[in-house]
């Protein structure tokens, strides 16, 4: 890797960086600060969230301290069991936060072990067809743009189903859900190669939502979820590719080692990330708008402090996307004119070894945020005195936390 340095950028240049990381916010997800784990157990935190305003209020400190993320996504059944509710709105509000993207539950349900949408059973269709309609009244009540889909359908052994059948299954109901939408509404079709299905998943890879968005309408796009591919796969041509063709419709950031491990973002493979940030900058630059979709966080933190994680997390989005935008794209331009692959190669190692320290004191003076979010928070005391009220609300609830458990 090329040695850190100062960035060299003209005055304008730097200013257009400061404008553009202005515009940039990310959406973080209410399931990122409740208690989560893994199939082998959870390992209960004092400060986690027991319920959606905890979610919301976690989710608004973490907009305080970073000035980047105003939008909360949601799963229907978890944040909404009743349905839309006009008062987690306003308290969103009270927050500093609103509701982003809404995420059905088609997965969890004792009806779905054979799966919702791509079932045998018509009536587990329907089923699952009615509960993604139910999601649309909670984003139009809550003013959400983005109803974002992930399947958990798929076979564990050969021969377990028609896999062409199950496709037609599928593509029946995301039309239907599609013509529920209104007009102002996206729908992302997630994809993940594997589990809980361990022979195949129906929603397997980009080109298969691709096929699926298609196939539903022209509000359908592609949400890519970075831990959500094999292990090699080039996540960034992916990402060039929905993008010429107008078919990405969103991101679900995270980090991987092995599987879908739901790490933070960049701490396995900071510089993968760059790569796919300088795909969205490259068609940035060339059409002069901002590819305007919904930049999610997807994780989950089994094991760090959740409001920590997630500002670390977004902090780190921040980081990256900023020096995506420090490539030098025409010196790039001028090397692969001359096919000198390593000065290509190069422009793109300095930005991402470039020293951002002053520009990222600009931004975050500009959203009147700490210099350094994450040591600020830590300092704050807010999550000694969430642990202390949340400890205290779950014994007068009866919640007990603790002890194992395959979840
Ligand atoms: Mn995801």
């Amino acid at each position: 890797m090329a040695a850190s340095r100062k960035v060299r950028l003209s005055s304008r240049r730097e200013n257009e960086i400061v404008r553009r990381m202005l515009r940039f916010k990310v959406e973080i997800p209410s399931w990122g600060f409740a208690d989560t784990g893994t199939r082998f157990g959870k390992f209960y935190q004092d400060a986690a969230a027991i319920d959606l305003s905890d979610k919301l209020a976690d989710a608004g400190v973490v907009h305080k301290f970073t000035g980047m993320t105003p939008a909360v996504a949601v799963h229907a059944l978890w944040d909404f069991p009743n349905g839309f509710d006009a008062g987690v709105v306003k308290l969103a509000k009270k927050h500093g936060v609103r509701i982003g993207a809404v995420n059905p539950t088609v997965f969890e349900d004792q009806c779905y072990k054979f799966g919702s949408i791509c079932n045998r059973d018509p009536a587990v269709r329907r089923h699952a067809v009615k509960h993604m309609l139910d999601s649309i009244a909670i984003a139009k009540g809550a003013g959400s743009k983005s109803l974002s889909l992930w399947f958990g359908d798929g076979a564990n052994y050969p021969g377990q189903g028609d896999i062409r059948q199950r496709k037609r299954w599928a593509t029946a109901a995301l039309r239907k859900v599609h013509a529920a939408m209104p007009a102002s509404m996206t729908m992302l079709v997630e994809y993940k190669p594997f589990e809980p299905a361990s022979y195949f998943s129906d929603f397997f890879d980009w080109g298969s939502s691709y096929i699926f968005a298609k196939a539903a309408g022209p509000r359908a796009k592609v949400l890519v979820d970075t831990g959500h591919h094999l292990p090699g796969c080039n996540i960034e041509q992916i990402v060039a590719w929905l993008i010429d063709e107008r078919m990405l419709g969103g991101f679900h950031f995270n980090d991987r080692k092995y599987a879908d491990d739901d790490l933070t973002l960049g701490s396995i493979d900071p510089y993968q990330i760059f790569r796919i940030f300088n795909e969205i900058v490259a068609w940035e630059h060339e059409t002069g708008k901002d590819l305007n979709i919904p930049y999610m966080i997807d994780q989950a933190h089994n094991i760090k402090p959740k409001v920590q994680a997630m500002i670390q997390t977004v902090c780190r989005v921040q980081e990256i996307f900023c020096k995506a935008l420090c490539v030098d794209r025409a010196a790039l331009a001028a090397a692969q004119a001359k096919e000198d692959t390593v000065a290509a190669e190069e422009v793109l190692q300095s930005a991402f070894a470039a020293d951002i320290t002053d520009i990222l004191r600009q931004i975050r003076k500009r959203l009147s945020v700490p210099s350094d979010p994450l040591s600020a928070f830590r300092k704050s005391g807010y999550e000694a005195a969430a642990a202390k009220d949340r400890q205290k609300r779950r014994k007068e609830m009866g919640i007990v936390s603790g002890g194992g458990g395959y979840a």
